[in-house]
């Protein structure tokens, strides 16, 4: 898979140029690297307008033959999956390419012998052990949709994604450790299966020996796969068939169920895989997110196995005994590419820096930074203190609608701007435009969008194209919009300024909320921010700003004096927030990103309205700022 990288600058600006000129052909020369049953008829069939795509038409595959079969001729006895456990006293585990095929083709086989078959639905609810990576992978091998949802969620949102997708099997777990705590996953998955009526078999995992009632469809896992053989040929897979549903939130409280499919989703993991981490054969490379999300299924199953690397799965939490988790386990398993969130990066970083310089980090190559805009100062702590300022950070814009990586730079290959994604893949057709839907030219700012498909692109919601269309492909007509503002450099690199949907009309001036935010980060005792707007009987909305202060307030009216003095010289005066609120943290997704929704509530002091927020990683902080606001 080695062909599929481009080493060096020249490499990668002839396959930018190839991929302009000739951009469905360029495609098709990169899926040729791939096991198919069948070649596909045509590269690419689209119209932005209707919205459609479909990549390698005809072709026919199944992308587990390309992440395990393919790689047992050639490497068989490879650590394909290093599972480290949350508790640093159990034993690490390590799977060969040949035993994860064989637990794969098992897992399929226990799969069928409950009835499932191509195209059902199975909704996968587990921690991060190494049968939540084989469950993903045994549904890929018979060809059902597997529907993961990540094992923080609640009994309600678990169940809401059962129902969407009408899941016929649930696989999960007794319960998950999560640093000191025990998650009651199979309680929580009792409650959500009470309103969930087509799910006929729920596979349960032992992991935490957690007692649980038990249920007529409830099988353990142990038991359930004591029978079968670990002969099990693959489905043969059209390539536009589905692969998976995974769920993102969206403005209204319906959770979108975005599906990928086969064929391009395993081209586009798989290149971007390789040419943003530069992944060498042997190397070991480490992506800290949950499957639960798609950084999880792309950059920790799907893209590093296909390419045949190892790849490992951390049960844990960064803060899981001590703060020094991340850099005890890099020293421990000699990570080589390290994948991480500017969330963990902030929180680590309020940290003494010994926790950091204790362990050897030597084995470090390459940094990578996902999931949010990386803040200055995160990106210099990241590289100072992590990668010694020897390891090139790669900054991945992209999303679970875009399957992959779009901006990044190439480690050691492109060059990198802290706090700048930087460019799009060679492939990837990226625009600004205003809001008048006009492309920008040059050095500007705007709304970015994509104009041309590439293969991991999301085909469709869940049953709901409809609102496809009017997500992401009404707004721009002809242009792929994914709600994201970005400015862009003299040299063509994008910096992601946050959601464009984070806009606020003050006085009739239309100010994003990102550069408020990153003025008052600017402070040096402000570790982060969130500004909202909220009605306001005069300016039709003000601001309100939420601070995380580092240390204690001596004197809140010279601190606060102090923020709008710098909001008021780095954007204007028109920009100084009406109230400025210190808080010990912000409501977050489970994934790290600030639940503005419920931040405007909150401004707006609309308490009743705050909506579910049982699936946030702080629900606690909603009362604290309720209380002192
Ligand atoms: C991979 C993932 C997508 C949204 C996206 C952005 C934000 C992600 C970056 C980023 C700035 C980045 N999928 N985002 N990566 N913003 N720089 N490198 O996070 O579907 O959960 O979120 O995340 O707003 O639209 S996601």
């Amino acid at each position: 898979m080695d062909d599929l990288a481009y080493k060096t600058l020249e490499d990668y600006q002839r396959a930018k140029e190839q991929a302009l000129t000739h951009p469905s052909q360029f495609w098709a020369e990169i899926a040729t690297n791939f096991d198919w049953h069948r070649k596909w008829d045509t590269i690419l069939e689209y119209d932005f307008h209707k919205p459609e795509v479909k990549w390698f038409l005809g072709g026919q595959l199944n992308i587990t033959e390309n992440c395990l079969d393919r790689h047992l001729k050639t490497q068989p006895n490879q650590t394909a999956i290093i599972f480290e456990p949350n508790d640093p006293d159990e034993v690490a585990q390590h799977f060969t390419y040949k035993e994860l095929h064989s637990r794969v083709c098992r897992t399929a086989n226990m799969l069928k012998a409950h009835g499932a078959k191509k195209g059902d639905r199975i909704c996968i609810y587990m921690p991060m052990v190494p049968e939540l990576a084989i469950a993903v992978l045994a549904c890929a091998r018979i060809g059902a949709i597997h529907s993961v949802v990540f094992a923080g969620f609640s009994a309600a949102a678990l169940a809401a994604r059962i129902n969407d997708a009408s899941c016929s099997m649930l696989l999960t777990a007794d319960g998950g450790y999560r640093g000191s705590k025990v998650t009651p996953l199979k309680d929580i998955a009792d409650k959500a299966l009470k309103s969930c009526s087509t799910v006929r078999h729920s596979i349960v995992f032992k992991r935490t020996g957690l007692e649980v009632a038990w249920n007529p469809i409830d099988i353990w896992w142990h038991e359930a796969i004591k029978d079968v053989d670990d002969n099990c040929p693959a489905e043969v897979m059209d390539s536009e068939d589905p692969l998976f549903i995974l769920y993102t939130s969206g403005s209204t409280g319906k959770p979108k169920g975005m599906v990928h499919s086969c064929g391009g989703y395993m081209v586009y993991t798989a290149y971007s895989f390789q040419n943003v981490f530069q992944y060498n054969k042997g190397d070991v490379y480490w992506c800290t997110a949950d499957i639960g999300w798609i950084t999880g299924h792309s950059y920790i199953v799907y893209g590093p196995l296909t390419v045949g690397a190892t790849t490992l799965m951390f049960e844990g939490v960064p803060s899981y005994p001590e703060y020094d988790r991340f850099w005890e386990v890099c020293a421990k398993h000699k990570v080589n590419q390290f994948y991480t969130a500017p969330t963990a990066i902030r929180a680590l970083q309020k940290h003494p820096v010994e926790l950091v310089n204790k362990h050897d980090l030597s084995s470090l190559k390459v940094l990578g930074s996902v999931g949010e805009p990386i803040n200055a100062e995160a990106w210099h702590w990241y590289d100072d203190h992590v990668g010694k300022n020897n390891c090139p950070i790669v900054d991945t814009w992209w999303q679970t609608e875009t399957g992959g990586i779009l901006i990044t730079s190439l480690a050691g290959v492109t060059p990198q701007k802290p706090t700048y994604a930087t460019l799009p893949m060679p492939g990837i057709q990226a625009v600004l435009l205003d809001n008048e839907g006009n492309e920008l030219a040059d050095e500007n700012e705007g709304i970015l969008a994509i104009k041309y498909p590439w293969p991991s692109i999301a085909r469709t919601i869940w049953g709901d194209h409809e609102r496809y269309k009017s997500v992401y492909f009404s707004a721009f007509p002809g242009y792929y919009f994914p709600g994201d503002g970005a400015l862009r450099d003299a040299d063509g690199n994008y910096r992601i300024t946050g959601r464009v949907d984070d806009v606020v009309i003050v006085s009739g001036h239309n100010l994003g909320t990102a550069p408020i935010e990153n003025a008052l980060n600017e402070h040096p005792n402000v570790v982060e921010s969130a500004v909202v707007g909220f009605p306001h009987d005069i300016k039709g909305n003000a601001l309100h700003a939420f601070v995380i202060i580092r240390g204690t307030v001596e004197d809140a009216n010279t601190l606060e004096a102090e923020l709008r003095a710098l909001v008021s010289k780095t954007i204007g005066p028109i920009a100084k927030p009406d109230y400025i609120q210190v808080v010990s943290g912000l409501p977050k997704t489970r994934s790290g990103k600030i639940m503005r929704r419920i931040l405007r509530k909150l401004a707006a002091g609309e308490y009743d309205q705050l909506g579910d927020v049982s699936t946030l990683l702080n629900p606690e902080v909603v009362e604290e700022i309720k209380q002192n606001s």
